[in-house]
């Protein structure tokens, strides 16, 4: 087995749950300041999960939900305009510091960097998203701790695909088989192991009872778990369920 250099970590439902008191409030805020009657509630945001990215996640609810708004010549425009609104919601819930990270993710990113592993973020989600959570529970030298941070459309195909981490092992002139995907979701995961990463896996609130299959460890979360367990009990292991 090759030695662990480095630690990828995936954002939304890993380092912290943003997704239903988060992202979910801040396009509900969105839909309202541009006059729409949508709502996302939980049962159905989790749904809309399954469609990776905030842009695509709007585009697949008006064509499925609103088809006369999403056939409205000026739908991309108004997807970039919701978009932009949601992300300055997002952020103003983050610097009120109402996004703070899972527990012992904040212990394990210290304890790698104490280490000499090197850190990445593999993301789905717009860069401003990651650079202010980072910032806001970390301090605000936490986003130079990450040697690559690789977020939102810095690809074109977004998780599923293995698009994002292939970008960030290129970046990082690392093999896949000398570092660690940290992922809450079958879709992240999946995108982890067609980039021929291994692959831990810490539930989240919206992913319970999703297939991850492959994983190295599936875990409840990151608290009495040291980095010692989470990288050298991830050596091939196969798919261990909490
Ligand atoms: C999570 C996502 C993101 C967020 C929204 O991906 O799918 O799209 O829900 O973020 P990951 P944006 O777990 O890989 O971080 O609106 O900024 O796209
Ligand atoms: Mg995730």
């Amino acid at each position: 087995m090759t030695t662990c250099q480095a630690l990828i970590f995936d954002v939304d439902g890993t380092l912290a749950e943003t997704e239903r008191d988060g992202h979910r409030v801040a396009f509900n805020a969105a839909f309202r300041d541009c006059g729409l009657s949508w709502h996302w509630d939980e049962q159905r945001y989790g749904e809309l999960l399954a469609v990776t990215g905030g842009k695509e996640r709007i585009r697949h609810y008006a064509a499925h939900d609103a088809p006369a708004i999403a056939e409205r010549p000026d739908f991309d425009a108004l997807v970039g305009q919701l978009h932009k609104i949601k992300t300055a919601h997002y952020l103003r819930l983050v610097d009120r510091g109402q996004l703070p990270l899972r527990p012992g993710v904040a212990r394990l990113i210290n304890e790698a960097r104490q280490a000499g592993l090197r850190l990445a973020i593999a993301t789905t989600t717009t860069p401003e998203n990651v650079d202010a959570l980072l910032r806001a529970n970390l301090g605000p030298d936490a986003p130079d701790w990450f040697d690559v941070i690789g977020a939102g459309d810095i690809v074109p195909a977004k998780k599923p695909a293995p698009d994002i981490y292939q970008w960030v092992l290129n970046r990082l002139a690392l093999p896949a088989s000398a570092c660690l995907a940290i992922e809450d979701s079958e879709m992240g995961l999946k995108s982890a192991l067609t980039a021929g990463l291994r692959c831990v896996v810490t539930i989240s609130e919206y992913t319970r009872g999703q297939d991850f299959r492959g994983a190295e460890r599936v875990l409840e979360g990151l608290v009495g778990c040291s980095l010692g367990e989470v990288v050298l009990h991830s050596s091939g292991g196969g798919g261990e369920q909490p």
